[in-house]
């Protein structure tokens, strides 16, 4: 079998979306996500002008052979354009290898660990009030665990608090919208939240948070402490993770549960974190990771010690994002837990899949490869808008990280 030709897709289904379809000249084809929030074209360039060229005429099985080709060829090694584009083509080859050999993609990786995925739900509300309300209802569809993020009082607007219900979508046509930030006002108020969430729902429900990387690390140690009598399941991106060693200074004042991840592209932005045994679960998935070759080596480093995965699931990875690391939850033996932001009935459409949800787990289905193909028809109805995400400063106008 040959991959015969490649083509790059971006649609815009209530937000924008880059798939790579792999044709191969036995008839088979793969689909890629390939989505970058904010700097989708820039992925698509990189594919169009540089990636695909290169693997037309290569066996799709030799998926680690192509991984390592695209990634030690690139003189310029790593970063999130190139790692998303990698990703993507290894996301549609692992598909093409399940489809050619009829199975699931789950056993090709090992089988199934579990019967099922965990997943959490993302509630939000602008006030304390709306925020408790929005976690029961997550709890009354089924959900075993809730993130929860609420606006701050006295910050107009904050990270996580959409403007309508269960499609929190942070990326805005037109330019970067500007939010507010203050530490001392939000690590005054979150841990008043959670008190207000166990004593409402009680000790069962694991309660999540995410802190989308604007604290310092002692300002991030002051925090895990204050949640310890919540004993949430973690908090994530407590700070910014260039300086891996930083996050010993959290460590050694909680025992708060730590996640990180979501913005790393390489196993080297994991290395310290995980084998110094720095963090509790790792956010990284296979968008941003490299596609599951990588992916599978990142689960097996982290595994050796005590870390476990809880894959990043916001609504700017696609569904083929979301069934490639449901197919890798499964199988892998250190799962921890998956994001799972539902998409909008749109995309939905135009990302036809075999995954479902039921009573706080999902399942990736028994199709073969990833499960997810998609509409090129639909897709073409939604044209492209350049998107970005907001951008975020200080009360005294200082830039800071959103
Ligand atoms: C967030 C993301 O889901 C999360 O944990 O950090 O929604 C993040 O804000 C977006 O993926 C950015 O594009
Ligand atoms: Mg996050």
């Amino acid at each position: 079998m040959k991959i015969k030709d490649a083509k790059v897709y971006v649609t815009c289904p209530d937000r924008n979306f880059v798939t790579l379809k792999v044709f191969t000249d036995e008839g088979v084809y793969g689909i890629g996500d390939a989505t970058l929030n904010g700097r989708e074209l820039s992925v698509v360039t990189y594919l169009e002008e540089y990636v695909i060229p290169l693997i037309i005429g290569k066996d799709p099985f030799q998926s680690e052979d192509i991984w390592q080709y695209l990634y030690r060829g690139e003189y310029w090694r790593g970063g999130a354009v190139t790692m998303t584009a990698i990703a993507a083509v290894d996301m549609a080859l692992w598909d093409i290898k399940g489809k050619a050999l009829n199975v699931p993609l789950y056993n090709l990786l090992g089988g199934k660990s579990r019967f099922g995925v965990m997943v959490y739900g993302h509630a939000n509300g602008k006030d304390m009030e709306e925020a408790i309300d929005e976690v029961g209802k997550y709890v009354d569809m089924g959900y075993l665990a809730v993130r929860a993020q609420c606006g701050i009082p006295g910050l107009p607007s904050t990270y996580g608090v959409a403007k309508e219900k269960l499609f929190y979508e942070p990326a805005q046509k037109g330019l970067p919208q500007e939010n507010i930030w203050s530490s001392e006002k939000y690590l005054n108020f979150i841990p008043i939240l959670f008190q207000k969430l166990r004593d409402t729902y009680g000790e069962d429900v694991h309660l999540l948070h995410d802190v989308h990387h604007r604290l310092t690390p002692t300002e991030a140690a002051r925090l895990g402490k204050n949640l310890e009598p919540y004993h949430l399941f973690w908090i994530e991106d407590v700070v910014t993770a260039e300086p891996q060693e930083g996050f010993r200074i959290i460590r050694e004042h909680t025992t708060t549960p730590l996640a990180v991840g979501e913005v790393f592209h390489d196993i080297w932005d994991t290395q310290v974190l995980i084998t110094q045994q720095l963090i509790d679960y790792l956010r990284m998935t296979v968008l941003r990771g490299g596609g599951l070759t990588q992916m599978r080596k990142v689960a097996a480093l982290a595994e050796l010690f005590h870390v476990r995965t809880g894959c990043h699931g916001a609504t700017d990875l696609s569904p083929v994002t979301m069934a490639s690391a449901l197919h890798f939850d499964i199988s892998i033996n250190n799962f921890g837990i998956q994001e799972f932001m539902r998409h909008t009935e749109k995309t939905y459409e135009v990302f036809p899949h075999s995954y479902s949800f039921k009573d706080g787990y999902m399942y990736p289905g028994d199709a073969p490869g990833h499960g997810v193909d998609f509409n090129e028809d639909l897709a073409k109805k939604y044209p492209y808008e350049r998107a970005y995400l907001p951008i975020n400063r200080k009360l005294d106008g200082t830039m800071w990280n959103w």
